[in-house]
């Protein structure tokens, strides 16, 4: 049965007010288009500034900044894998993804958080198979003792958030 705290949600991540958002970021943390541009620009150059000092993130981690002009605490940074075929390691180092930024917001005591659909936009990573991955990993996450009380898969067309809906529907009937 999935988890009643995970939630799919079709909305702008940049709006959620829960104390930290994920941002879709690539390696440098230097910005990028999709989420990672929206998420910069309605933080403010602010962001940019911290993250230049972090000085990068490998595919898989996840780094912490502040969410500046965001209704969000928090950001969480991490850098997804580019789909490359799915035998450069691509599943496993999406999963890493998820449990990288929710072991941060566990580690700051961070109650309720909203992941976008990580490495589907740009990077191209099969959104069904990526559905599955994230919906398993926070599962996973949210089973063990943790901080996290509530999670938001946050969407952004309808039919990705369809998809989504999907993966829910038949995780639950395995
Ligand atoms: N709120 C929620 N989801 C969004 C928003 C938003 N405001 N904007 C886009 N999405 P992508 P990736 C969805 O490409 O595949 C960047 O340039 C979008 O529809 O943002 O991990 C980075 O700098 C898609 O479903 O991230 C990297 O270079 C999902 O967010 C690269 O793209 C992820 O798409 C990362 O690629």
């Amino acid at each position: 049965m999935s988890d009643p705290l995970i939630k799919i949600l079709q909305a702008d991540i940049t709006l959620q007010n829960t104390e930290a958002i994920v941002n879709a970021a690539n390696c440098s943390l230097l910005g990028g288009g999709g989420v990672d541009g929206a998420i910069h620009r309605a933080a403010g150059p602010e962001l940019l500034e911290e993250c230049r000092g972090i000085g990068g993130c490998p595919t898989g981690e996840a780094r912490i900044t502040k969410g500046y002009r965001l209704p969000a605490k928090y950001i969480i940074q991490t850098a997804g894998p580019v789909w490359r075929g799915g035998e450069r390691d691509e599943c496993r180092l999406l999963a890493q993804c998820y449990q990288n930024c929710l072991r941060l917001a566990e580690k700051y005591n961070i109650e309720n958080i909203s992941f976008p659909s990580i490495s589907t936009g740009a990077y191209g990573f099969p959104i069904q198979k990526a559905s599955k991955i994230a919906l398993e990993e926070i599962t996973n996450f949210i089973k063990s003792q943790t901080t996290v009380k509530q999670v938001f898969i946050v969407t952004f067309s309808s039919s990705d958030t369809g998809v989504y809906i999907a993966a829910q529907e038949d995780f639950d009937q395995h």
